[in-house]
């Protein structure tokens, strides 16, 4: 198929005055009946109806059936010819045929352990009826299914509810991604939620019987999410009835179907037992992602799919500032900037670099990428700084009154920036129009009390894009005395040429700078020779949390490097800063653990690359093992207090401070363990009552290799429990040795608890493999060859999976030319083959380059 551009969009002739669906469900064929009110809106225009994997048994306008030659029908869709069409509303009325029982690839209608459930983000749809599919056609539904489910669900508002039969009715005008449609044997947890205009609103957690249990985190954050988003939004829930289904098998995380949200269970359902702090974090901020879509993608969509930044990126940022208002801000910047680093800035310096509103796709499945997403709420992160939180209200507030109800543009959404705050965004949509992560140089100088910072951008070329306009970038910045106290109030530059300078006045001496505070702008950010600020001192006294985190991270990182380059040992004055830091209780425990995180192989191996040298995945993992036995010896007696002093008592709670607390010890269990042999860990294994402890400890048995006693008893005691299997899964894979990953992968394949047609067991294994950095790049290829063999083994079954997971190819360019040999190869081969998906295929073209 050939690539679908943004330049040729056209309106729809048509408009949508509503939507009748009459779904009579069974797993082989369920009848599909849709009439649907048409206006014309334009003379003597064909209505082109999408449409796939469809058997259609009626066609008819006004109650006429057409005769074969008023249409033509293809693999793709369903034109009707113009002659056919009445010059006035009318009626279409079809009847399609599907079987959701044979929809493996999990898009449109298909099934789930029994029970019937949907996804049509973003052209599933297509496979459920002959429907203009496409975001920019929205219309009001009325939903009616009859089946032998007890629980019948649709979008809206229920306005039937028999035995075996329901109807929903949606008032809000809805493209067709947002239908959703659940059916089966499911049991609701539920509350209520009060809107400050007094809208009673019903809550709803559905799940299968006997997880009932595992509800309650999740309706908390709802309730909590709506609150959040009336006071920092103004915006009100619509609708009487807000539902949530868990369901097993799922593409994505979760889906923000109007009234319907429907979720990938490991994102809803949390227990102690079952789930670690991480996770909890992540409920909260999924449950909190897809209710604000109901106003940010919902009522306000997107006029197409190269547009699909508009309501990610923004709603990504809105549950960025939800999760820091809920938990600790600081950490969650330096956990979002962490994800941002190890996926958005990897895959902008590789083959599948594209920008966060792409001008061209040939499979729109293959752009829900971290650059749509983190980079997406990276860029709307960057308005806010620029004009600031008022101006950022301001904003918002005319986004809403001057479009809600539209399908809108990046241009849209950047004019009522421009109308409210009166700047000129002009250079400012690059971010959203270039791809690459510019990478900005700071010089200092000092003279006669003045200070003056340079600074100079350049972007790299990116595939399709050899010319890199500048950029305009907001610099946050502090200035630090000797002593390490702000000297001016925390300032933002705007840099908007290539080289420029910034002086700042009346300094009795040279200020130690403090640049990119928060992380204002996604950029590689650089010293000039003699302009470095000492690590060292930011890492003790940054007033800017970020900074502070960021400066410790540079030292990890200095020395990772330098360790992966032959050098024996972390340098002294490394080791004393992570000391102090250690030992300071000033700093919050959530706080110290990230900074005891050392940067991953991943990432170590992405800085040699940006520094023009060829990663070796051993020589890095050599180097990370020693960096963490040097930091482990150096600081023995500090790590093992911390373990004592950081054990929290009493009954778990997911809250953030004994959740920092946690992570603070299980931080000083991965250096302990280097040096007690697995004990401690050992016995954390056996004494844990939750899951956070219980796999922290699982991980650290297997790295310290106590045998397989601890990983065969937490197999025996949750076989049963499906995501907890898919962490035994993933931790054998990410802690085993590299040269036992692949035996390990490969023996793992063969346990009857890999399901690799559930795409949650199938990416929990991979990605477990892929991430173990050394054991996936072997030098041999065989780590490529197996991952390539599953890969397209899923394919057939799953293409929207399958090549999500190929991008842990994407960073092949990196490495040395026998690896790269072998990567192309697998490629190659990939790329070769008969059936490949359209998905899997577009994925591999680019990565070939
Ligand atoms: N729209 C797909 C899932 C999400 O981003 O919420
Ligand atoms: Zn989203």
């Amino acid at each position: 198929a050939p690539a679908k551009r943004l330049s040729d969009y056209r309106a729809f002739p048509f408009e949508l005055e509503m939507v009748r669906l009459d779904f009579a469900l069974d797993p082989k064929a369920t009848r599909v009946r849709a009439q649907i009110a048409i206006r014309p809106l334009r003379a003597a225009a064909a209505l082109e109806l999408d449409g796939e994997q469809l058997v259609l048994r009626r066609i008819a306008i006004d109650g006429r059936s057409l005769t074969r030659d008023e249409y033509s029908l293809s693999d793709t869709g369903l034109v009707i010819g113009a002659a056919a069409l009445p010059a006035q509303p009318f009626t279409l009325e079809t009847e399609v045929e599907i079987a959701p029982e044979e929809n493996t690839a999990l898009d449109g209608l298909y099934m789930s352990n029994g029970m019937y459930c949907t996804q049509c983000e973003a052209e599933g749809f297509r496979k459920i009826t002959y429907y203009p599919d496409r975001p920019d056609v929205m219309a009001p539904f009325h939903v009616t299914v009859t089946g032998d489910a007890p629980v019948l669900l649709s979008n809206g508002n229920p306005v039937v509810q028999e035995t075996g039969r329901a109807e929903w009715v949606d008032p809000w005008p809805k493209p067709a991604y947002l239908f959703a449609l659940v059916a089966g044997d499911l049991v609701a947890h539920s509350g209520q939620f009060t809107t400050r205009s007094g809208r009673e609103v019903a809550l709803n957690i559905w799940v299968r019987p006997g997880d009932e249990d595992r509800c309650a985190f999740a309706l908390g954050a709802l309730q909590r999410a709506m609150a959040w988003d009336e006071q920092v939004y103004g915006r009100e829930y619509d609708l009487d009835v807000f539902n949530i289904v868990a369901v097993d098998d799922f593409n994505m995380g979760a889906m923000e179907n109007k009234g319907l949200n429907i979720f990938n269970s490991k994102w809803v359902l949390a227990s102690p037992e079952t789930a670690t702090d991480a996770d909890f974090e992540r409920i909260e901020g999924i449950i909190a992602h897809e209710y604000f879509h109901n106003w940010t993608g919902n009522r306000i969509t997107c006029r197409d799919w190269f547009q699909l930044c508009l309501k990610e990126g923004l709603t990504v940022f809105r549950d960025q500032c939800f999760t820091a208002d809920m938990r600790l801000g600081p950490v969650k910047r330096i956990e979002d900037v962490n994800t941002l680093r190890a996926r958005q800035f990897r895959e902008d310096r590789g083959p599948l670099a594209h920008p966060p509103r792409p001008d061209h796709y040939r499979e729109i499945n293959n752009f829900y990428t971290a650059t749509v997403y983190e980079k997406g709420a990276e860029i709307v992160r960057m308005l806010h700084t620029l004009v600031g939180e008022q101006g950022y209200r301001a904003a918002l507030d005319l986004y809403f009154e001057r479009h809600d109800g539209q399908a809108c543009t990046i241009e849209d959404w950047l004019k009522v920036f421009e109308d409210s705050s009166g700047r000129d965004l002009r250079q400012f949509k690059r971010w959203y129009t270039d791809a690459g992560t510019p990478r900005v140089t700071v010089a200092q100088s000092y003279k006669d009390g003045t200070y003056t910072l340079e600074f100079r951008q350049e972007t790299a070329p990116t595939p399709g894009q050899p010319q890199k306009p500048l950029r305009h970038i907001p610099i946050t910045v502090g200035l630090l005395s000797p002593e390490g106290h702000d000297l001016i109030e925390t300032t933002t530059l705007e840099m908007t040429l290539a080289r420029q300078s910034f002086a700042f006045e009346g300094f009795e001496t040279c200020p130690v700078p403090s640049i990119l505070r928060g992380f204002s702008a996604p950029v590689v950010l650089d010293y000039a020779e003699g302009s470095a600020p000492d690590p060292a001192f930011l890492l003790a006294h940054d007033s800017d949390p970020f900074n502070r985190w960021e400066a410790g991270r540079r030292l990890s990182l200095a020395n990772a490097v330098a360790m992966a380059q032959g050098a024996a040992a972390p340098d002294a004055r490394y080791l004393e800063a992570m000391g102090a830091l250690l030992a300071d209780e000033s700093a919050d425990p959530a706080f110290r653990a990230l900074c005891l995180h050392l940067p991953s192989e991943d990432q170590i191996a992405q800085s040699l690359h940006e520094r023009g040298m060829t990663p070796d995945p051993d020589a890095i993992h050599t180097a990370h093992e020693a960096m963490i036995t040097a930091l482990a010896q150096a600081h023995e007696p500090l790590l093992a207090g911390l373990y004592d002093a950081m054990a929290v008592p009493g009954d778990y709670r997911p809250d953030p401070e004994p959740a920092g607390k946690r992570a603070l010890r299980l931080a000083a269990l991965a250096f302990l363990s280097r040096l007690d042999g697995g004990a401690r860990a050992r016995a954390l294994f056996e004494s844990a009552d939750n899951m956070t402890e219980s796999l922290a400890a699982l991980a650290q048995c297997i790295g310290a290799g106590v045998g397989a006693g601890p990983v065969d008893t937490f197999r025996a005691r949750w076989s049963g429990d499906r995501l907890v299997m898919d962490k035994w899964f993933t931790t054998q894979l990410s802690a085993s040795a590299p040269e036992q990953a692949l035996a390990r992968v490969e023996a793992l394949v063969e346990d009857p608890l890999f399901d690799w047609k559930n795409p949650n067991r199938f990416r929990a294994l991979m990605s477990g493999f892929s991430g173990n950095h050394a054991g996936f790049h072997r030098a041999d290829g065989e780590g490529y060859r197996f991952y390539a063999d599953w890969l397209w083994k899923l394919d057939a079954l799953n293409p929207q999976v399958a090549a999500r997971m190929s991008t842990a190819f994407e960073t092949w360019a990196r490495y040395d030319a026998g690896r790269q040999a072998h990567v192309r190869s697998q490629l190659e081969r990939i790329m070769g083959e008969d059936g490949l998906s359209r998905d899997l295929s577009e994925m591999t073209a680019r990565m070939l380059g």
